[in-house]
């Protein structure tokens, strides 16, 4: 596939001002209908009007009602002379939804039809000009059989509905705000809505609607409570009203991705919109919580204001992932609470991001050059793209934000525009900022790939009371980007003595200390910051506070060192990482040496010190006391040996186990919830707490061969009332290899067979299980031949593959290769069936650079059986064939 280039970019030849079409449904050939007004660009040389199209069977052409002559180049409808500089083009072509096994384009999922058009599905429909930049208004008429399909929902207002012969009815829709393709949908279905109506401040009613299927209704009350939390914070936050009369969403089991945020017409992976105490757990309501909000708040970022060109995906993706962090922050609720997100946002990024920025898929938050932009829908663009709009903030603070905001709304409603622009509006809202004063140092974040390094040395002279602190940060070349230039970044920073007291900062130059908390703006590749006034040359520096910056930090600090911090920074983010940087340098000790990795004595004490701690939630405790994941860890060691991470923190965990067992077995009876559900943060953190423990009490009773714990988590398993404790008790058996497991596997497929997304959960369970003896590699290869397990449907096909290769090591790195060989054959079957999916699938092997030997070498080889495939997709093609560039 050819590749396309940002510097490319050209306006199109022609607008397509208006888009009225029209749909005869049937799964086995749909006809579509399509009569577009179009305009020429007049500022541009008459050129031909090229319209895309893809797997679809063309019936007829006209302009201005006439037979025109017209060609077909490939994906490409080409009409070399249109009649004027205005005119109509009239199309039909028919698909056939049964066959789309991409889920892109219209599609067929349970009996119903669906469409994703995002990024470039609507060409997958009828042809058009695919591209977000061409906006129109849409009316669409939709026919069907009444029975199979009695709602028929598109974008906008529903302006007219109604009878036909043969059993069939229609509905016509118009969506009066101009869109691009990408966000046009259709949904033809057998399905019914738990309504809404709600008032928005301007005293407009709105009515909200979930359709579902007939039987899920009673799971939708959480996605509805979300939805209309998201619509108050958006107005009270940023101003941001609801535009429209009428606002659906509808939940559908097949689909490529979490949610899509199609105009008024949001479709939802089941996943992220049903929700029951029986049959979700407390990740799950928070998941949908946050992608319901998400979706909403594309509404402004992404539909009002929408993308010149998919290299500028991160200004709809970055802005709302940001936005759908700080909304789920401010529904946690306390400052504790809010850092516990912090904590989950920043774990996604370094075990997701970080290892794509040093892995052959590395590209800049906006990207320069892509061959299949549905591969760029990446960690980069979202999460990375997150931290750029949180930096903003931070520089700006957060009413200079908001004020930000609304600039970028004065001058673009209603525009497709670039990250430039949204750059441009929050420096030009605040002119004295140091995004301002620096906005050209700042964009380079927007143009480099790579995890900028961030080296920090302290030095204290004891006479004088000054701390100076020396920084220097560097970037490793990537692909097309062998230099790199010094990024912006706002580093947050606090200073404490030797007991971990707060010290007041004082900087050279000012003339009395500001508090005890500050950001430091470093601009250049070394800078210097000296401190004055301090009581102590003992300094413990705390830095980079709340993540301020997505980098690596080397601070050279020492085990003591990272204990104060652990015990008393104020910043509950770093208190957090400096746990984790103490496991991470046993860790790196157990990797480099042979002897038995242990924990030393100190770490386990503070670990107890702070589980015991009456002043921390339970949330936090929970983060603090997991050891650092085996994916974070491979990330930050060269040559990792994945077996003998697995092995060295299987033995830390017996250790913690053991040390703590009567610290486990306090905190799993002090933190039960006492009282009925609710998904909040505070309960929350409780069942997590008391999930970890019963974890820790089952591992430490298999390996003494003791039986009680295992059978009190069976009884748990059994009786539970909720599918968080539920799923924790199973987990802690499966995870510890208790013979309690298997019954207990068994007792759960049994109760939920009928439960799609639970049985999800029973295959990813057994998927990410921990390794012992390759014994859970070969459930998976059985688990493959399982009556309820198919390849045709993502969720289940994540559930169980995605769990081994993103989230299973040690299941999956086997000095046999097994699990290459495994992961090869299963590339080749998904993308027969699903390019998409299989792309993303493909990605698990991205990081095999990375790998010590025998790993490497079998990984190449594995990859290169991929790349030997003639008729691979151009989505997975891309994937593989960067792999081994
Ligand atoms: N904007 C949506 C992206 C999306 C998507 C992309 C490619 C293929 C299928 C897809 N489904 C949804 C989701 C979002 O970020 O909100
Ligand atoms: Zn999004």
């Amino acid at each position: 596939a050819p590749l396309i280039r940002r510097e490319d970019y050209l306006a199109p030849a022609y607008w397509i001002r208006r888009a009225d079409l029209c749909f005869d449904l049937d799964a086995t050939k749909t006809i579509v209908s399509s009569k577009l007004t179009i305009e020429r660009n007049t500022t541009q040389d008459v050129q031909p009007l090229k319209l895309h199209g893809e797997d679809l069977n063309l019936l007829r052409v006209l302009v201005d009602g006439h037979s025109v002559s017209f060609r077909q180049e490939g994906a490409l409808l080409i009409i070399d002379a249109p009649a004027a500089d205005a005119f109509t083009l009239e199309i039909r072509n028919t698909v056939s939804p049964e066959k789309n096994t991409q889920l892109s384009g219209l599609y067929a999922s349970g009996g119903g039809l669906y469409t994703q058009c995002e990024a470039e599905g609507f060409r997958r429909i009828t042809f058009f000009q695919d591209r977000p930049d061409v906006m129109a208004v849409y009316t669409v008429t939709l026919r069907g059989d009444k029975k199979k399909y009695p709602v028929l929902l598109s974008n906008g207002n529903l302006v007219e509905q109604g009878e036909l012969d043969a059993g069939r009815h229609y509905a016509k829709w118009h969506d009066p705000f101009p869109k691009p393709s990408y966000l046009f949908a259709i949904v033809a279905a057998n399905l019914v809505a738990r309504e809404q109506w709600v008032r928005t401040r301007s005293g407009k009613d709105h009515l909200l609607q979930i359709f579902v299927k007939r039987g899920d209704l009673d799971k939708t009350e959480h996605a509805m409570n979300s939805l209309i939390a998201s619509i108050v914070w958006d107005e009270a936050r940023f101003k941001l009203p609801l535009d429209l009369e009428r606002f659906m969403i509808v939940a559908v089991d097949d689909f490529n991705m979490g949610a899509m945020e199609n105009k008024g017409l949001n479709l939802f992976n089941t996943k992220f919109v049903l929700a029951s105490t029986a049959t979700a757990t407390d990740v799950d309501f928070d998941g949908i919580e946050s992608v319901v909000a998400h979706e909403y708040f594309h509404n402004w970022t992404g539909n009002r204001i929408t993308c010149r060109d998919w290299f500028q995906l991160s200004l709809k993706e970055g802005l709302t992932v940001f936005r759908d962090q700080e909304f789920s922050m401010d529904m946690a609720g306390s400052a504790s609470a809010r850092a516990v997100r912090r904590i989950g946002d920043v774990r996604t990024l370094r075990e997701r991001q970080f290892p794509e920025d040093g892995g052959p898929m590395a590209h800049p938050v906006r990207p320069d050059v892509y061959q299949a932009i549905d591969n760029f829908y990446t960690a980069t663009v979202y999460e990375k793209g997150a931290e750029l709009v949180r930096m903003m903030h931070t520089l700006v603070g957060r009413e200079g934000f908001a004020a930000g905001m609304g600039l970028y709304f004065e001058r673009h409603d209603g525009q497709a525009v670039t990250c430039d622009e949204f750059a441009q509006a929050m420096a030009d809202a605040n002119p004295h900022s140091a995004l301002a004063q620096h906005l050209d140092v700042f964009k380079r974040w927007y143009a480099q790939a790579g995890t900028p390094r961030l080296v920090a040395h302290g030095e204290s002279d004891a006479e004088s009371g000054r701390y100076t602190l020396r920084l220097s940060q560097s970037n490793t070349p990537s692909a097309g980007q062998p230099y790199k230039q010094p990024n912006l970044l706002p580093i947050a920073i606090g200073l404490l003595d030797r007991n971990g007291q707060p010290l007041q900062l004082q900087l050279e130059g000012e003339d009395a200390p500001a508090g005890t908390e500050r950001v430091l703006v470093m601009t250049e590749a070394e800078q210097s910051f000296t401190f004055i006034g301090l009581p102590t040359a003992d300094v413990v520096p705390s830095l980079l506070r709340g993540f301020s910056a997505p980098v690596l930090l080397k601070d050279g600090l020492s085990d003591a060192d990272l204990l104060v911090l652990m015990a008393h920074d104020t910043d509950a983010f770093n208190r957090w990482e400096a746990a984790q940087r103490l496991g991470v340098n046993a860790l790196r000790a157990a990797l480099t040496h042979d002897d038995t990795p242990v924990l030393d004595a100190a770490f386990v004490e503070a670990l107890r010190t702070l589980l015991r701690d009456p002043s921390l939630d339970p949330a936090f405790k929970e983060l603090a006391l997991t050891l650092p994941s085996e994916i974070y860890v491979a990330d930050l060691v060269e040559n990792i040996d994945p077996q003998r991470l697995h092995a060295a923190r299987e033995a830390m965990l017996d250790q913690l186990a053991s040390a703590l067992q009567a610290d486990w077995a306090w905190a799993f009876e002090h933190y039960q919830v006492r009282g009925g559900y609710l998904p909040n943060a505070e309960q929350s953190g409780q069942r997590a707490l008391t999930n970890l423990a019963l974890a820790m009490l089952v591992r430490h009773a298999v390996a003494s061969g003791d039986n009680v714990w295992p059978g009190r988590a069976y009884q748990r398993f059994k009786d539970a009332s909720n599918m968080t404790d539920r799923l924790g008790a199973i987990e802690a058996l499966v995870n510890a290899h208790a013979e309690l497991a298997t019954p207990a596997l068994e007792r759960m497929h049994a109760l939920f067979k009928d439960e799609a997304l639970v049985l999800d959960k029973w295959f990813a369970l057994q998927g990410r299980a921990a390794e012992r003896g390759g014994k859970v590699f070969a459930r998976i290869k059985q688990l493959m031949q399982h009556p309820d397990f198919t390849l045709g449907n993502p969720n289940r096909a994540r559930a169980l593959l995605f769990s081994l290769t993103a989230m299973n090591p040690a299941a999956f790195h086997r000095t046999d290769a097994a699990g290459y060989v495994f992961w090869a054959d299963r590339v080749i079957e998904l993308d027969a069936i699903n390019p998409q999916l299989a792309s993303r699938f493909a990605r698990g092997l991205d990081r095999w650079r990375n790998l010590a030997e025998p790993y490497r070498s079998a990984a190449r080889e594995a990859i290169a059986r991929v790349a030997a495939k003639p008729e691979l997709s151009g989505d997975t093609r891309e994937i593989i064939d960067r792999a081994l560039q």
